[in-house]
Parts: C-alpha cells; structure tokens; sequence
C-alpha cells in the first residue's frame, strides 16, 4: 500500500458525567486520531484511494500508563511514522507499507505501544478498507454481536453509585465494573450485590492502588462472588499478584501488567493472572492482542476485551476484536452514550445489552466530519514532513 499522507488529529471531548478511578478523575476525553491516506490494493489486481483511521488510546496524562497525548504525539510525529514511512519500500520509493509488517518495522523503537498501536490501526483500516474486507473478518470474528460490559466510576457515595448502577442496568448492560480503591471499596461492592442480587455480573477494578499488605483486606472481596478483580496490585508486581492469587477466592485479573504476549504468558505460567483483560493500545495493537487472544484460549484462560473511553474508531475496532471466540466474559465495550453525549461517529448503541460488530469495509465506521471538525483541537501534518 502507499501512503500520501499521514495526519495527527486531537479532539476534545465532554464525558457526559465525571469519570474517577484510583488515579484521578476525568470529565473530558482528549482522543489522539491517526489519519492516513493510501492507495491501496484491492486485491484483485486494482487499486483504490483510501483513507484509514487510527485511535490512539494514552489519556491526556500519564496516570495510567506511562503514555500520554503529548508523549505519544510527539514520538508518532518524530519517530514513528518517520521510522515506518521513510524507509525505501520494495519499489525505492518511501511510504510502501502494509499492516503486518508495522509492528516490525517499529520495534527498533521501545515502548510507546499506544502510538505504534495508532498508526497500525491506520494501515490496517486503510488496507481492508482497500480490499472490501472487515476488520472482524480479518482477525477471525465468529460473532455478530458482543455483550457489553460497563466501566463505572467510583462514586461520591454508596447510594449514588447504586442509583447509578440501577440505571446501568436499566439500559440493559450484561456486566458491572465497579472501580474501587482503598477507602471505597468493600461497602461500594456489598451494596451493589446486595441491592442487585446474586446473578449479577459483578467485577472491581482497582487500577493498581493496593499493596500486598493489603492482601488481608482484599481477601474480604472473597465474600461477594465476583468473576475478577482487576488490577490490584502495582503494574510490574508480577510476583505479588501471584503471591495474592494463590491465596484468594476471587479470580485475579491483570491489565496494566501486561503490554505483550510474552507478559501475558508469563503472568498465566507464574498464576499471576488467572483472566486476562486484553487492551490493543496497551499492547501495541490488534495484532498482537489477536495473539495474547491465541495465548489465552490455548491455555485454557478466560479473557475479555477493554476499553479505554474510545471514540466510535476505537470502539468499532475493540468490538470487532470481541467479536473472536476466545473472548469469553463481557468487555468493557459499551455504547457511545456511557461516555458521551456526542460521538465523532455514528454512535454505537445497546441492542439488548449487547454491540453490533461492524460489518462494513475496515473499522466500518468513520468520523462524521462536522462532529470532528466541531471537537478539533489541533490537526497536524506528519507526513511528508
Ligand atoms: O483500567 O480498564 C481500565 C478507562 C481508562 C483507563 C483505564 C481503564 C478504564 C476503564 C474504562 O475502566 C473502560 C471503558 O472504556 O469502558
Ligand atoms: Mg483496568
């Protein structure tokens, strides 16, 4: 494929209510958007013009991963699409790339998976857009339909958050996410299971905030039947998490930990991780998540798609990778209304607690280019340099 043009695109966006974890709250989502355009092959020995959309998942501050919108729009612009774009392709000319080989032809760069995962997004859609073919249909979707899970944040206090459960679950979400941390936690949970009862769907996530001092503390979430708890320990204790794992109820499962398939594995071989909880940005992209996918089902473990306040890009893109059948608990992959009032999409809606898998060429949705233009920040010429 060979690629005209790159740009970076930032949009601001208003959550539709406030979002806090245990590394802060958030009531706008700045999204980072790689657009590329190409002429593509269509495989059938033509060519078409087209235009791929990338999602870049770093928040604006690096709270939850080292990557954040600034970082990650500087090393695209001074590194990465330089590194990938510059090079002679087989022709002599620069700019020949193709989807698979991105990954590689970055690796001399270290880390920085969120901006590599954006700028193989890119390709990739403009490929497929170029063949006809979808992004489910590429990475081995077997289903039409995903059930959607919700993220809810920690609340000021117990009745709010079930006030704002209940309305979750009114809308028909098949799985609830509490966030939690040190001091909201063991009454958030014991409330919402009691309110909701048994059969409900109930996970925390506690995006790092505990020790394993804590490990007595956390053994009492053994009391509420949940299917994981995600992320209770800091990102590089492997060890801890496998130490608490072993002397737990509840299923542990990782996410910041793992940015690769060899984290992956050597979470599930050492018991740190009995779930994994498969992010593309955080693993440098669809690609590589399709692979810790692969890891999971051999071994037998569970694991779920999730989400990182996506635009309708990076939602469309997530569902289609839920849509493999090693996915086998809810993700976090819910309607474009959890978070905002205004997608730069089409937006993505509940149908029955679950999200439709797009079908069209590539992502199968694009920005609606008022809503971007209405949310634009900056827009910024990459590539040619
Ligand atoms: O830890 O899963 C997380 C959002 C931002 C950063 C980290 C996380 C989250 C969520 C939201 O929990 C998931 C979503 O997009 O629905
Ligand atoms: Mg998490």
């Amino acid at each position: 494929m060979q690629v005209h043009r790159i740009e970076l695109l930032q949009v601001r966006m208003p959550l539709v209510s406030p979002f806090t974890t245990s590394f802060g709250t958030q009531e706008t989502r700045l999204a980072l958007l790689v657009r590329v355009e190409a002429t593509a092959d269509d495989g059938r020995g033509g060519t078409s013009d087209v235009v791929g959309w990338g999602e870049c998942v770093a928040g604006e501050h690096p709270v939850y991963s080292a990557e954040y919108v600034a970082g990650c729009h500087h090393v695209l612009t001074h590194e990465l699409v330089p590194l990938l774009l510059a090079a002679p392709g087989p022709d002599g000319r620069p700019g020949d790339v193709n989807a698979d080989g991105v990954a590689t032809a970055l690796a001399p760069i270290v880390g920085h998976h969120m901006a590599k995962a954006a700028l193989e997004m890119a390709v990739l859609d403009a490929e497929l857009r170029g063949r006809g073919q979808s992004l489910a249909d590429h990475l081995g979707a077997t289903r039409t339909l995903v059930p959607s899970g919700v993220s809810v944040g920690i609340q000021d206090d117990v009745d709010t958050l079930v006030g704002v459960v209940g309305g979750y679950l009114d809308e028909g979400y098949v799985r609830i996410k509490l966030k939690v941390a040190p001091g909201h936690d063991l009454d958030l949970v014991r409330a919402v299971r009691t309110t909701f009862g048994d059969d409900l769907l109930l996970q925390v996530d506690a995006n790092a905030a505990y020790t394993l001092a804590d490990a007595d503390h956390l053994r009492r979430l053994d009391d509420f039947g949940l299917l994981l708890v995600e992320q209770p320990l800091a990102t590089d204790d492997l060890w801890e998490h496998a130490q608490l794992a072993r002397t737990m109820a509840t299923p542990i499962c990782l996410d910041e930990s793992i940015e690769s398939v060899a984290d992956a594995t050597a979470a599930i071989e050492m018991g740190a991780t009995t779930v994994v909880n498969i992010k593309p940005g955080r693993v440098g992209g669809y690609l590589e998540a399709v692979r810790i996918h692969d890891r999971c089902r051999e071994r037998g473990v569970d694991a779920w798609c999730g989400g990182m306040l996506e635009t309708g890009l990076g939602r469309a893109a997530n569902a289609a990778l839920a849509a493999l059948d090693g996915f086998t608990l809810p993700g976090d992959i819910s309607a474009s209304a959890r978070f905002f009032a205004e997608d730069i999409t089409e937006p993505f809606v509940l149908e029955d607690g679950h999200i439709r898998v797009p079908t069209g060429p590539g992502l199968g949705v694009a920005p609606v280019p008022e809503r971007l233009e209405g949310m634009l920040e900056r827009r910024d010429e990459v590539w040619p340099a």
